[in-house]
């Protein structure tokens, strides 16, 4: 029987029609709208199509969205002096770089700027600490939305062996220590597989949950897919143009031969790409609240 298809795309539409309703309700109470900044350097069409894409939530959700655009060869000394500028303004709640940024700027040092009450991505040491130890207040976008599609669709996590296959700091360290908490949709056993795991396969063949962000497409296979397992696909990779000239994704699940395995799994585009954004959308309603206390 094939997998059950968690889509992201749906998931997102219902939880952004939530959220609606929330800054709907602070904007009658307390007559505050969220505001977030996205800053984009430069222009990588992946990046262009994904702040794009967070504008658009923005809109659908009542955020107030205030975009920067940089021109590539802005300085990083440019780039810190509009992040004050966006620190010391109330109207902006939330502040989102995109990334990656042009080589000649240090990321870290951008991130580091953030006021960490306005990090809705949740990347400055404060919030990444505060995520360690389970006290997370903004947890970041990519991470919080699969574990919000792992809970939506009722996978059982208490006690589930779950393998996350990749270390960065944006999806596989976070998603890695969010399911291990005590709490609620985690409660799991964690194994982080990377580029020097000996035999990978011998670890996601255990895995009740796959989590794959290996930015490799094909990555993973049917083999090395324990039979009704629950995988989540992470990858978008661009593997050439359609007829009509977009974009052709591919995520890293063979998931033709994968999904006659799974119990369930997520596609990609329309799995863990949507959540994300919505996630964003839902850090900055709480980091407008974060104002009323
Ligand atoms: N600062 N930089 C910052 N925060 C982030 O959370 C991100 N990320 C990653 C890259 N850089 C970032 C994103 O927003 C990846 N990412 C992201 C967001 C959305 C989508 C994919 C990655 C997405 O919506 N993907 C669609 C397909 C979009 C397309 O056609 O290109 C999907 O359905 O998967």
């Amino acid at each position: 029987m094939p997998a059950d298809i968690i889509s992201g795309k749906e998931l997102a539409q219902t939880i952004r029609t939530d959220l609606a309703a929330e800054v709907a309700a602070l904007k009658a109470e307390h007559d505050i709208v969220p505001g977030l900044a996205t800053v984009l350097v430069g222009e990588d069409p992946a990046s262009v199509s994904y702040v794009t894409a967070k504008r658009r939530a923005c809109e659908q959700v009542g955020v107030r969205s205030l975009h920067h655009e940089l021109s590539a060869d802005t300085t990083e000394a440019q780039l810190l002096k509009l992040i004050d500028k966006l620190n010391n303004d109330p109207a902006v709640n939330g502040i989102l770089v995109q990334l990656p940024l042009p080589d000649h700027i240090d990321e870290n040092a951008v991130i580091y700027a953030i006021n960490p009450d306005k990090d809705v991505d949740g990347f400055h040491p404060v919030n990444v600490g505060r995520l360690l130890i389970g006290e997370a207040r903004f947890p970041p976008c990519t991470p919080a939305g699969i574990q919000e599609m792992i809970v939506r669709s009722e996978t059982p996590t208490e006690g589930a062996e779950v393998v996350v296959i990749g270390r960065s700091n944006i999806v596989g360290k976070p998603i890695a220590v969010m399911m291990l908490q005590k709490a609620p949709g985690a409660n799991a056993t964690v194994t982080l597989c990377h580029t020097r795991t000996k035999d990978t396969a011998a670890h996601t063949r255990r895995a009740d949950i796959l989590i794959v962000a290996a930015g490799v497409p094909n990555a993973v296979t049917a083999d090395m897919v324990k039979p009704g397992a629950t995988v989540i696909d992470v990858g978008v990779n661009r593997i050439g143009t359609t007829d009509s000239g977009k974009a052709k994704l591919a995520g890293d699940v063979d998931f033709d031969a994968v999904k006659e395995v799974a119990g369930k799994i997520t596609p990609v585009p329309g799995g863990v790409g949507p959540m994300t954004i919505t996630m964003l959308m839902k850090n900055a309603v709480a980091a407008a609240k974060l104002t009323l206390s």
